[in-house]
């Protein structure tokens, strides 16, 4: 019943995915990968096999009697190139953390430029960009043993003693690396063919807070305004009430705005606050407090009644035979009011349903008076001790003043115990005008809403409480008499989250 509206939210997702990703990222998205404070920083034998690369490197060179001059040059350079790189790291790791307790998107900028200049030091290193596939075997050389599992981050892959292989980068790496780690000492490392990574010691302690908060961002009033205009359309087109829309405005712009939000979080927070508001807005009629009334009636020898509102052909009729299924599946007894007197074969319809459910109907003429007719029925059911009298009414459009006035009095008589707001959950948004003009016109207790299990939407369900301040007892789910469910809020979430 929510696949539309699940669809559109995952849209909405999407896009505050984008929102992050255009201020994170030049080109290449960091989209699902790991917060900052996962990252490792530099352990000791990184440290060691930083050191070792310069001596591997040279004796490389030598080793393959490299011709060019210049390039032998550079290589001897590579020792001076490490150390200045551990240097740079410390550096750039105080200016970014600085940038990003001071303000997010001085922060965005920065890592923007250095991602830049990391990446086109990266391409001259042959980095791959494939996460899983972090290490590529060159084919003329022999084969080296598999990568293992502790041989994470950049600087374990850049630098390592066992294995030949040309460096190849994880999307992970490439995040850190454009954090600032690539730098000009980077870029000198252009062309050179670097060792695979030495399994480094894991230092979890060492893992936290190195780059902590780098990939934090904060939306400003501006970003979500525009962000939430497209999740309001896909919410008014879900056929969310307008109000439902504001209120969840209301709530994530609190939730999202000015807040640093951490990498990857940015869909949690915003599926959270949706389902919270939706939880707030939600209200619950527990079946049981129905069940309460009716025996503490009974106790008193007088019936119990539930009087059927809402417009034509919304399933009030329907509802009234599946009710009274329900009762008497709990034992109860049971008499129906005929009280729509204006809908032509209304009273064969309902005729039909009493002889099916083993029950009496009460009715009058066409054309009588409503109210008349639900005083006999509850004179019956008093004579005849029976537990409940089911009123049905007539239906015409809310807006007719006369049909609001014969339901007034058609209350006014009948006293009902239950006043129930019958909808089509179909009919969206005019369910939720229905729902709300009948609630200050006549009055209700709960709602019922029927149909259900052919609407596709489902935010007439998630409107109709909140606009009429009255909970939703039950739901319609088909057209058989067993087709009504008791409404159950945590359940509903569960098909939408
Ligand atoms: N699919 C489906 N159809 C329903 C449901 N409730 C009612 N209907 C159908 O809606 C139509 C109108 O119902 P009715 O009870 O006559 O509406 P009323 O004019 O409000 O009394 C009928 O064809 C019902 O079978 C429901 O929960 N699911
Ligand atoms: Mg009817």
């Amino acid at each position: 019943m929510f696949d539309f509206l699940k669809k559109k939210l995952k849209e909405s997702v999407n896009s505050l995915k984008n929102i992050f990703k255009t201020s994170l990222s030049s080109e290449e998205s960091l989209e699902g990968k790991k917060p900052a404070k996962e990252i490792e920083p530099i352990s000791e034998p990184e440290k060691e096999a930083m050191q070792e690369v310069k001596e591997e490197v040279n004796e490389e060179i030598k080793e393959e009697k490299k011709e060019e001059a210049v390039k032998e040059e550079e290589q001897k350079h590579v020792a001076e190139e490490v150390k200045e790189l551990q240097k740079e790291v410390e550096k750039t790791e105080k200016v970014i953390e600085k940038a990003v307790e001071e303000e997010d998107f001085v922060a965005a900028k920065k890592l923007k430029e250095l991602a830049a200049k990391a990446k086109e030091a990266l391409k001259g290193l042959g980095a791959e960009t494939k996460k899983e596939e972090a290490v590529e075997e060159k084919k003329e050389e022999p084969t080296p043993e598999k990568p293992k599992e502790e041989k994470k981050g950049f600087f374990g892959k850049l630098f390592g003693k066992h294995g030949k292989k040309e460096v190849s980068l994880s999307s992970e790496d490439q995040a850190i690396a454009s954090q600032g780690v690539a730098t000009e000492s980077l870029r000198s490392l252009k062309g050179k063919k670097i060792e695979e990574a030495k399994p480094a010691e894991k230092k979890p302690e060492e893992k936290k807070g190195l780059f902590a908060g780098l990939f934090e961002k904060t939306l400003n009033e501006e970003e979500f305004e525009k962000f939430f205009a497209n999740l309001e359309i896909s919410l008014l087109e879900s056929n969310l009430a307008y109000e439902v829309t504001q209120l969840l405005k209301k709530r994530l712009k609190a939730e999202l705005v000015g807040k640093k939000i951490p990498r990857g979080k940015g869909e949690e927070i915003l599926f959270k606050t949706i389902e919270d508001t939706f939880r707030g807005i939600l209200f619950e009629k527990h079946p049981d407090e129905i069940l309460k009334v009716i025996n503490e009636n009974k106790a008193k020898g007088v019936p119990t009644k539930f009087l059927f509102l809402g417009v034509n052909g919304v399933g009030k009729t329907t509802t009234l035979a599946k009710m009274c299924q329900w009762l008497k599946d709990k034992g109860y007894s049971a008499v129906i009011s005929a009280s729509d007197t204006f809908r032509a074969a209304s009273i064969e319809q309902l005729e039909k349903h009493a002889s099916r459910l083993g029950v009496d109907v009460i009715k009058h003429k066409y054309g009588g008076d409503p109210a008349a007719v639900a005083f006999d029925a509850i004179e019956h059911a008093k004579s005849k001790k029976i537990d409940v009298v089911l009123i049905d009414s007539a239906g015409r459009q809310h807006t007719s003043a006369n049909l609001m006035d014969e339901l007034k009095k058609l209350k006014r008589v009948a006293k009902p115990d239950f006043s129930i707001f019958v909808a089509d959950a179909m009919t969206g948004n005019d369910a939720v005008e229905q729902a709300r003009e009948f609630g200050e016109q006549i009055g209700f207790d709960f709602s019922i809403l029927g149909k259900t299990d052919v609407d596709q939407k489902g935010g007439a369900i998630l409107s109709v409480s909140y606009v009429s301040g009255k909970p939703i007892a039950f739901l319609g789910t088909g057209q058989e008499y067993k087709d009504i469910e008791p409404f159950d809020r945590e359940k509903l979430l569960k098909r939408i989250f």
